[in-house]
């Protein structure tokens, strides 16, 4: 047998950006959670919880060939009615347009047939991986009709079914997006998991809070954002303010005594622990921003301008 590279020659090196997009609350944050093996993006049952672009960066070794997966999770793709939403829209096509795999994530129950995202998808070259996602709701009929349907609608490089809730048919998907990667070397040092800091993942446990326990316009009125982050050796001190749209709104988030907001701080306190690994003080605070969702220089500070 001839070998395929000479002795003491390193074997060539896989690296490559896999987006993940879909429409909102299909399992997109879900799987990039079970594909990157830690908790960074926040899940809830409600659509439009991402609000940003967040990277999940795996390396490791496949067939004897090192990787690095560098995945991006993103925002539901929706009609802008905001200026956040065009933020948030900016946000997908930018990881489009970097994509060496794309994961595009589809309920079972979606009809392939004139779906909003398939336009969107001419901003990339690169292969399309359609991954059907839920079939822990499904039964094998429906899996086969509907993975005739996206052949016919949209020509994939592949089809894969999983359940990104019980992290079923996971390894066939993670083989489908490993062999696609381009040789190339790694994009981030070994240890880096993210691209995003260490407040960005504080506010975004607090927000998950408050998707949790507020209904109707709450959780999309709300933005949080951490003005302090003072790590000591024993203990994080985290100082947040949640930003809403209107009075009556501070009214609601904080309830009756403060309960709410307290509520909310002590189920963020306990994710921000483990997050973490530390002890963690957080102080809260409320403020009102009127329409904030709609305003360009807010928004920037926010962080919806890169
Ligand atoms: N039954 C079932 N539910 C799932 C599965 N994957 C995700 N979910 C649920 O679907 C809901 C939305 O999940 P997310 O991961 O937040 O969805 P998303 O696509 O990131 O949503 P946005 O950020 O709003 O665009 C949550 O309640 C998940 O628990 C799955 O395989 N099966
Ligand atoms: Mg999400």
């Amino acid at each position: 047998m001839v070998p395929s590279s000479p002795p003491n020659t390193p074997p060539e090196h896989r690296a490559g950006f896999v987006s993940i997009i879909g429409r909102p609350n299909v399992g997109k944050s879900t799987l990039m959670n079970v594909l990157v093996g830690e908790k960074l993006s926040i899940i809830t049952s409600k659509a439009q919880t991402t609000r940003h672009r967040i990277m999940g960066i795996l390396n490791g070794v496949h067939e004897g060939t090192p990787f690095q997966l560098v995945y991006s999770d993103t925002p539901g793709v929706v009609t802008p009615a905001y200026k956040l939403h065009e933020s948030m829209m900016t946000f997908v096509k930018g990881s489009l347009e970097d994509a060496d795999v794309v994961l595009f994530v589809a309920e079972i129950g979606e009809k392939a047939a004139d779906h909003e995202v398939i336009p969107l998808l001419r901003r990339t070259d690169s292969p399309v991986v359609l991954v059907l996602n839920k079939i822990d709701l499904s039964n094998q009929q429906e899996m086969d009709a509907k993975m005739a349907e996206w052949q016919q609608a949209l020509e994939p490089a592949a089809i894969v079914p999983i359940s990104a809730l019980l992290s079923a048919n996971i390894q066939t998907l993670f083989d489908a997006i490993v062999t696609r990667l381009p040789v190339h070397p790694p994009y981030f040092a070994e240890d880096e998991l993210t691209d995003k800091p260490e407040r960005f993942f504080a506010s975004e446990i607090i927000r998950e809070k408050i998707f949790l326990n507020y209904r109707q316009e709450i959780p999309y009125s709300s933005e949080v954002m951490v003005t302090e982050f003072k790590e000591k050796d024993d203990i994080i001190v985290i100082r947040a303010e949640i930003i809403v749209e209107r009075k009556s709104q501070k009214g609601i988030l904080i309830g009756d005594k403060g309960s709410m907001l307290k509520k909310v701080g002590t189920q963020a306190r306990q994710d921000l622990e483990t997050f973490f690994g530390k002890k963690v003080f957080l102080e809260q605070y409320v403020k009102v921003e009127p329409d904030w969702r709609s305003k360009e220089t807010k928004l920037r500070q926010f962080g919806y301008d890169e």
